[in-house]
């Protein structure tokens, strides 16, 4: 039997099952949507070449008609975001743990769709700005679709779904003047984390690097939420999800994050859409962590506040199987712009827990989807599960199944009965009878009242370089606040996690120091986890900016390219202008980016070759290349003409930036290696 479920996007059954939509237009005659051949597309039916428009053409008409519907509203949060299809592959049996089918066997395949987002930007934000990360993944397993609807953060900002329209109307750009696009730095923003202390630990994540990650293929993936595990006995265990990308936790740096706003908005889409069309498959490992029922309260949080992540050091992760992308969309609409990811869509074997936002969201995300898509959105290619659904819905606008037969209800004698519900012991859903008691109330939970310990574990955790960076995250954000008694209320908020830290805020951003009253959380526990230096460091796949000009050595490239094949480096040459460069040995190279075209900015290091007739421009450019590349902390290497300009500025011999005039293997792998740690933090 053929196995649809391989690895190979060709022989991947979601894949398979999209293709029968597929539409390609070339070659064929271009018709009207009724298939009539159209034999002028460029001149609307007029009354004489003067004269005026007339209705009846129903091309013009077609074509204008249609052109004024293309949009759907975007997403209210979410808006910008990208996608891929891949293929999840299970380590080993979780049967111990829950019946979900696509955790039954080791090397069992699932096909899945990831789309990863900005929150707060419009669809055509720039991809840069600081901000969490949505990372949602839809499994389209034998037993229906199981959406995975994470963010690259632990935990969030507030505790109860009914709490989010608040929060997005203050993260959103201000409503009197639209300003500013999909960015926290802004008034209304920071009046609401001032004014709700359960966003204290979320607002040290967001001040960290995390919200201004290198690429989608280097950001962790969270669920968030605390779900259930539920095995074929019925027995169910709290647990976790995690994605970690197998390249490991990397972000920008802020100053590189503003520039390359502007030098390239859609960075992180192209880094991820350029990948796959390469074949370097993003690959992310999916981890749980597990507690028991019984261990429900044995924690000094509550398993179900969402401002709450569970410390892997208490909790061990455990990878149980790993994702990989490997196909883009065939088309952004038809694909990421349409798919509907839900939290609510759950498969046998997982459930809920009570965790009230995660309640919030079964609401939330259905209800868009019906206004942003329509009635039938979860027929479109894109949302149907693998196996045809049967039910007795019915109707609705735009829908696509032709659904035969006189029956549309249940029960029926007429259709014998069918589509017949399951029993649970034969497959069907059954939800895990967790005991339910009390008096109807609106109010928090007391277990939810400690605001301050996880954000003081955070800060705990961090290393002095993530420290600094949050420290200037703070003074830059709260710096562009307008209102001095906005900024004096944030500053409140940290001190109750780390008094100096609200100090240096306050000097910064200039207000008083925070009142000697507020008291500073007494955790001095951390978890090594959560610090990205703690995280894998490896060369490949990285862009290295080779500067390069005529006549170079062609013997050194040919050593250096060697080296960095090896390593998995990706070298992109940059020169005065486009077209191809001819080395001493004759042969060419053809140049990727020009000093216009490119930016040190979006390299991951520099390597400076240069050539004997480089002009003072060419230099002079060079030099302002290695300069931003210095500043950024990234690696430098240099050969020749480049390791003498290297030189020439003072440069060679500080931290990560290497020259040779006489380049032997062993410099070669010292720059791979100097690449692979990706930043000297000690320049
Ligand atoms: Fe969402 N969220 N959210 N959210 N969210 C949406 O659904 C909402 C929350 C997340 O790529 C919307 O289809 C409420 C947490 C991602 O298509 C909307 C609450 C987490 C995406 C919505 C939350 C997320 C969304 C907008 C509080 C991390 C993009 C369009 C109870 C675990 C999915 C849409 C994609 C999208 C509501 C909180 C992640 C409005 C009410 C917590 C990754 O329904």
């Amino acid at each position: 039997m053929t196995d649809h479920n391989n690895l190979e996007p060709e022989k991947n059954k979601k894949i398979r099952q999209l293709e029968k939509f597929y539409r390609d237009n070339e070659g064929k005659p271009m018709t009207t949507d009724e298939s009539v051949k159209i034999s002028d597309d460029e001149n609307t039916l007029s009354a004489g070449d003067r004269g005026p428009q007339l209705l009846e053409d129903f091309i013009y008409r077609e074509k204008l008609s249609h052109f004024d519907r293309e949009r759907i509203p975007e997403r209210n949060v979410h808006a910008r975001g990208y996608g891929a299809h891949g293929v999840f592959e299970c380590y080993e049996s979780q049967s111990d743990l829950t019946e979900a089918h696509f955790l039954q066997d080791a090397g069992r395949k699932t096909p899945v769709f990831v789309r990863f987002s900005q929150v707060a930007g419009s669809r055509g934000a720039n991809e840069t700005l600081r901000d969490v990360r949505g990372f949602a993944t839809k499994f389209y397993t034998e037993e229906g679709n199981f959406d995975l609807v994470g963010n690259n953060i632990p935990i969030f900002f507030i505790q109860d779904g009914i709490k989010f329209p608040d929060l997005i109307h203050a993260l959103k750009p201000e409503p009197n003047n639209e300003i500013p696009q999909g960015q926290t730095a802004h008034d209304t923003f920071w009046d609401f984390i001032g004014s709700n202390e359960e966003s204290a630990a979320m607002m040290m994540w967001i001040m960290s690097d995390r919200t201004i990650p290198r690429s989608f293929r280097t950001m962790q993936g969270f669920g968030v939420h605390t779900f259930r595990l539920v095995n074929k006995e019925g027995v169910s265990h709290f647990c976790k999800f995690h994605w970690q990308p197998v390249l490991g936790v990397h972000s920008l740096i802020w100053d590189e994050a503003q520039k390359i706003g502007g030098a390239d908005p859609d960075f992180h889409r192209r880094d991820l859409w350029e990948n796959i069309q390469k074949g370097n498959f993003p690959e992310y490992e999916l981890g749980i962590q597990v507690i028991r029922e019984d261990q429900e309260f044995d924690f000094d949080f509550d398993i179900l506040d969402s401002t709450k992540l569970w410390p892997e050091e208490l909790i061990p992760l455990k990878k149980i199987g790993k994702m990989t992308l490997n196909k883009n969309v065939e088309n952004v609409f038809a694909e990421t712009e349409q798919v509907a990811l839900h939290p609510g869509n759950i498969v046998r074997g997982i459930d809920f827990t009570n965790d009230p936002l995660l309640q919030g969201r079964l609401f939330s995300y259905a209800d868009t989807q019906f206004y942003r898509v329509g009635t039938n959105f979860k027929q479109i290619p894109i949302n149907r599960p693998i196996h045809t659904a049967h039910n007795n819905h019915r109707d609705g606008a735009a829908r696509y199944v032709i659904d035969k037969g006189q029956v549309a209800y249940h029960q029926n004698y007429l259709a014998n009965n069918t589509p017949s519900p399951v029993p649970g012991d034969k497959g069907g859903f059954v939800t895990y009878p967790s005991l339910v008691e009390g008096k109807k109330v609106r109010q928090t939970a007391p277990s939810f009242e400690d605001h301050f310990s996880q954000g003081r574990l955070f800060w705990n955790s961090m290393s002095e370089v993530e420290r600094s960076h949050i420290l200037q995250a703070f003074s830059f954000e709260l710096g562009k606040v307008k209102k001095p008694e906005v900024r004096e209320r944030a500053v409140r908020l940290i001190a109750h996690i780390s008094r100096p830290l609200a100090v240096s805020v306050a000097e910064e951003v200039g207000v008083p120091a925070p009142p000697e009253d507020i008291p500073e959380s007494d955790v001095t526990a951390s978890s090594p986890a959560l610090s990205m230096q703690n995280t894998v460091f490896r060369a490949d796949t990285l862009k290295v900016g080779v500067i390069i000009d005529e006549q170079y050595d062609s013997n050194a490239l040919k050593n250096a390219m060697a080296s960095w094949e090896k390593a998995g480096l990706e070298p992109v040459f940059v020169s005065r202008r486009l077209g191809t460069l001819k080395g001493t040995d004759g042969d060419t190279i053809s140049v990727d980016d020009t000093f216009l075209t490119g930016s040190p900015l979006l390299y991951d290091g520099l390597f400076v070759i240069g050539g004997p007739y480089a002009t003072r421009d060419f230099h002079f450019m060079t030099n302002q290349f290695i300069v931003d590349q210095f500043n950024h902390y990234k690696p430098i290497g240099g050969i020749d003409e480049g390791a003498k300009w290297i030189e020439e500025i003072h440069l060679q011999n500080r931290p990560g930036v290497l020259t040779s005039r006489a380049p032997t293997d062993g410099f070669y792998k010292a720059f791979v290696n100097a690449m692979a740690k990706q930043r000297f933090w000690d320049r």
